[in-house]
């Protein structure tokens, strides 16, 4: 008689005896069919897993007790449920209460449809992926995982979100904070290294006075405290012979993307005033600067982001798309488009544009000046990552006035605690603190 099939949906990065339980428990009713999800399925829920698709499978093929392991394309497991006709599905019965109780709701309904069973098995107390998870982020990751992130979020988000971080403690809280939204949980997917920030934290100008050493030094702190992945502010990226150093190192470090400008001269930030008049590097020579750093890097992915300074220094769209199509014919991997414009119509007519012509090329935005855009509208323009360049600066430095000043108001520093931390929160921030 044919074996009856059982489906399991798992994520399968943390193997621990709770996986192991549902599997032999599922196997008791008959083959265990795996839906393992895939990074696109799992991106808008939760953090992607450590290992990729492939490697996930072939783990979970290896388990005893898994006859087939098939993809789960879509959060919920109607789709596949409805695609395999399996005979029964498995699952802990903690989907009872809280967010998964809807999934639980449309699983027994597509169920019963066509006669499967549902199986509710109890939940294997004090261990859990998430658990695990936690304590995973304690060991940290390493280089090649952080490094090959930033492909795959891009593969798996319609937009990924990254927060500036110029320091250990502001890394740490863009790594950790989430919030549920929908049925989802709405976090940061990654850092940018800003060159403004550092060099405003450190109490410099941003005009490449801090060298790269020296921003190595904040990236150590961001590297040893957080495991997402980082994209590099470059700058101009320097001379070409340095930059394909800097390319190197960046790499080794496991830093996904560095951006570099196509600027010449003293740099200056961007966002500054018309007065400061920026000179934009010939084509060529920006090319070379790309194509070199092409040719320097070990991986296959590391990236190199131009970024197009055009609309800054007074130019037009068309002119942005010339010097666009140039730095990606060379090899860049992306591109990011800057301006201080409040509109946005440049940055918008540029977005579409660009598209129209190179489909699958990442385009980056830095929505400083035109932040009235929510996220979604971004997506409808065709951009695929979008960076908060400046914004954990920028609230830190008033809140740390406010209680400067409070406490030269008052010579005490009651009337200060309003604006800080609990000290016993501080302990606990921090693993090992306490
Ligand atoms: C930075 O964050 O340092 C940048 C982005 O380069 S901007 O400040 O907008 O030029
Ligand atoms: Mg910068």
């Amino acid at each position: 008689m044919k074996r009856r099939t059982v489906y399991l949906g798992m994520i399968g990065d943390i193997i621990h005896p709770g996986v192991i339980n549902i599997i032999r428990e599922g196997s008791k009713y008959g083959d265990v069919l795996v839906g393992l999800f895939t990074d696109d399925s799992i991106a808008s829920h939760k953090r992607l897993p450590y290992l990729n698709y492939e490697q996930r499978k072939a783990v979970v093929e290896n388990i005893k007790g898994v006859i087939r392991v098939v993809p789960q394309e879509e959060w919920s497991y109607v789709p596949n449920l409805l695609k395999y006709r399996p005979d029964a599905i498995i699952h802990g019965d903690d989907w009872k209460n809280g967010p998964d109780s809807q999934e639980r709701d449309a699983v027994f309904k597509v169920m019963q449809e066509f006669g499967g069973e549902v199986i509710e098995i109890p939940y294997t107390q004090g261990i859990s992926s998430s658990g695990l998870n936690k304590d995973i982020l304690s060991i940290g990751t390493t280089p090649g995982i952080r490094l090959k992130m930033l492909r795959r979020l891009l593969k798996a988000k319609p937009l990924v979100r990254i927060m500036e971080a110029h320091s250990g403690l502001s890394a740490l809280i863009i790594e950790n904070v989430e919030i549920a939204k929908g049925n989802g949980i709405h976090n940061f997917d990654g850092m940018w290294s800003s060159s403004l920030t550092d060099s405003t934290s450190k109490g410099k100008p941003d005009i490449e006075a801090v060298d790269l050493t020296t921003r190595l030094q904040t990236l150590t702190d961001i590297l040893e405290c957080t495991t997402k992945p980082i994209i590099f502010d470059g700058d101009t990226g320097g001379k070409l012979e340095h930059f394909v150093f800097a390319v190197r190192t960046l790499e080794r470090n496991g830093i996904s993307a560095v951006i570099i400008e196509d600027k010449t001269g003293l740099k200056k930030n961007s966002l500054f005033g018309t007065e400061v008049k920026q000179e934009l590097a010939p084509i060529s020579d920006f090319c070379a600067k790309i194509a070199a750093g092409k040719r320097a890097q070990v991986t296959q992915d590391f990236m190199i982001i131009a970024r197009l300074e055009s609309l800054i220094a007074g130019g037009t769209v068309e002119e942005a798309l010339v010097r666009a199509r140039a730095f990606v014919g060379v090899g860049a991997d992306g591109v990011m488009i800057h301006s201080k414009e409040e509109t946005g119509v440049e940055i918008k007519n540029f977005c579409e544009k660009f598209r129209g012509e190179f489909p699958n090329t990442p385009i980056v935005l830095v929505p400083t000046t035109y932040n009235q855009f929510k996220e979604k509208e971004f997506v409808e323009w065709g951009a695929n990552i979008i960076i908060y360049a400046n914004h954990m600066l920028r609230s830190s430095y008033p809140a740390m006035l406010n209680t400067a000043k409070s406490i030269l108001e008052n010579e005490r520093s009651l009337e200060a605690d309003k604006f800080c931390m609990p000290i016993k929160q501080i302990l606990e921030l921090i693993s090992g603190g306490k």
